[in-house]
């Protein structure tokens, strides 16, 4: 058993959700923030059988998308230190990150 941590874009996240679900795999969304754009993102979270992990990974990464943004570089401290404050920079978001776990173990109660 793997639990599979996939970070996605909130604009992603429903279409993800829903090809997961239409293809047997139950999820748990979690809003979360990412620390670097301070913006929303979602934390989905599933557990699947150690052969099923190339599937969620194929499904999570044909529904995220990758996105350009522009932020000032005013909002972070770490960009603060290389370039001066107020300087626009571009960062590109995603598609998908993700992380895939071993499961000592796992019952439902
Ligand atoms: P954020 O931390 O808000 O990062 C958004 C995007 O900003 C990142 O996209 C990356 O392109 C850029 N970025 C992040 N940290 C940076 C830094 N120190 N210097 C310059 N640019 C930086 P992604 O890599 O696609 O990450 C999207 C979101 O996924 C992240 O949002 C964070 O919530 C999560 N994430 C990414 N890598 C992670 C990791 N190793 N551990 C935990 N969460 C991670």
């Amino acid at each position: 058993m793997k639990l599979v941590f996939a970070i996605v874009h909130d604009e992603d996240e429903t279409e993800v959700m829903r090809s997961l679900n239409e293809d047997g795999f139950s999820v748990t969304k979690l809003s979360s923030t990412g620390g670097f754009l301070r913006a929303g993102n979602s934390t989905l979270v599933v557990g699947v059988p150690k052969e099923s992990v190339d599937h969620v990974m194929d499904i999570i990464k044909a529904k995220s998308r990758s996105r350009k943004k522009l932020i000032n570089s005013s909002i972070t401290p770490a960009v603060n230190s290389a370039i001066a404050p107020g300087y626009p920079i571009e960062v590109t978001v995603g598609g998908a990150t993700i992380f895939v776990v071993d499961v000592e173990k796992y019952e439902k109660a």
